[in-house]
């Protein structure tokens, strides 16, 4: 089997999304998402200017040597654009071997390990009370696990918390609006979020919350530690990454595990991080981490440090890569959650997915390859518009994490 051709589709059904297509001699294709929030043309460039022109004529089948081509043979190595660009690649390579293999891609990556994979919902609310409610919601949707945010009194609008009655979107179409924080409000605040939360649904529902990277460590290790009497699943993002050993001064303080990663593109970002144990979950996703043929060994290297998945799975990762992070959930050992923020039904017209959610657990169909097909004609209605994630600044202005 050769690849004949490889084209990008840009779509925007609400928020914009980067697909590739790969086709072969043999009359089967092959989709990957290449979407990187808030640059998805850099992504769209590399592929069209650098990378594609590269596969045609090669085997399909021989993705390990086309991934080690792309990383090793193009001399620049790592980072957001060129990693999210291989993984498009190398994820509608596997979405190919599955169809010609006539198997699901969980099949190739050592078959099902579990029967279905737990997922987490995003609650959030201006407030306490609204945030109650809708865990409330959540909950009698029959999810087991679920992200709680909430509005913080003083602070105005809060990442991760939808403005009105909107459904939730980080990124906003224009150029970047600008957000206000203040972590002393922020620590005071959400250890009351988490008492509320267990008062009101008991012990058996899993929590989960996000920091956004906008605490230090010793911030983090004070937050950690009061939210133990709540028993968080995790903390996510404490503290930025770059500077790994910083999350040695979370883990001397408190217990509550940790999970960090959506921004990593290389297993070279978290390798401190693993093999210290100073995290539990590694929330890498398949499109940002260069696809599954790195993420397979990324997970293989972080289990042998009891080291979990937690895959980010916001909006904007679109939906072929929502289905290749269930095929990825259902094989390895290590999987500890997903995260699902479903997309609109406009996306869902878009691309075709057999995915399916049933109390709280999700399943990505036996259909051979992804199971996610592109309906270009639906996608040609949305053109690309430009968006991004908000800026956050300080009371005072001084910029900060998102
Ligand atoms: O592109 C970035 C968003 O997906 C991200 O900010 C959302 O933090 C997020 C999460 O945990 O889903
Ligand atoms: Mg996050």
């Amino acid at each position: 089997m050769k690849i004949t051709r490889a084209s990008v589709n840009i779509t925007s059904p609400g928020r914009n999304f980067v697909t590739l297509k790969i086709e072969t001699d043999e009359g089967i294709h092959g989709l990957g998402d290449g979407t990187l929030n808030g640059r998805e043309l850099a992504v769209a460039s590399c592929l069209n200017e650098h990378l594609l022109p590269c596969m045609i004529g090669r085997d399909p089948f021989q993705t390990e040597d086309i991934w080690q081509y792309l990383y090793r043979g193009g001399y620049w190595r790592r980072g957001p654009v060129l990693m999210s660009a291989i993984a498009a690649i190398d994820v509608a390579l596997w979405d190919i071997k599955g169809k010609a293999l006539n198997t699901p891609v969980y099949n190739l990556l050592g078959g099902k390990s579990r029967e279905g994979v737990m997922v987490y919902a995003h609650a959030s609310g201006k407030d306490i009370d609204h945030a109650l409610e809708d865990v409330a919601r959540y909950k009698e949707a029959g999810y087991k696990a679920i992200r709680v945010q909430s509005g913080i009194p003083g602070l105005g609008s809060a990442y991760g918390v939808p403005r009105g009655t909107n459904r939730y979107e980080p990124a906003q179409r224009g150029l970047p609006h600008e957000e206000r924080w203040s972590t002393e409000i922020y620590l005071r605040h959400t250890p009351r979020l988490f008492e509320r939360v267990r008062k009101a649904f008991g012990e058996e529902l899993h929590l989960l919350h996000d920091c956004h990277h906008r605490l230090t460590p010793i911030e983090a290790g004070r937050l950690g530690k009061e939210l133990e009497p709540f028993h968080l699943f995790w903390m996510e993002d404490p503290t930025p990454a770059e500077w790994q050993e910083g999350f040695k001064t979370i883990r001397e303080h408190t217990t509550t595990p940790i999970a960090v990663g959506e921004v990593f593109n290389s297993i070279w970002d978290a390798h401190d991080l693993i093999r210290n144990q100073w995290i539990d979950y590694l929330r890498m996703s398949l499109v940002h981490g260069g696809g599954f043929t790195p993420l397979k060994k990324a997970a293989d290297f972080a289990a042998l440090y009891h080291v979990r998945t937690g895959f980010h799975g916001a909006t904007d990762l679109s939906p072929i890569t929502m289905a290749a992070a269930l095929h990825f959930d259902l094989a390895i050992h290590n999987f500890g959650i997903q995260e699902l923020m479903p997309h609109n039904e406009e996306t869902n017209r878009v691309f075709l997915h057999q995915y399916t959610f049933k109390d709280g657990m999700m399943h990505p169909s036996d259909t051979p390859g992804l199971g996610v097909e592109l309906d270009e004609a639906q996608a040609a209605k949305y053109k690309y518009q430009r968006a991004y994630l908000p800026v956050n600044r300080k009371l005072d202005g001084t910029l900060t994490d998102w």
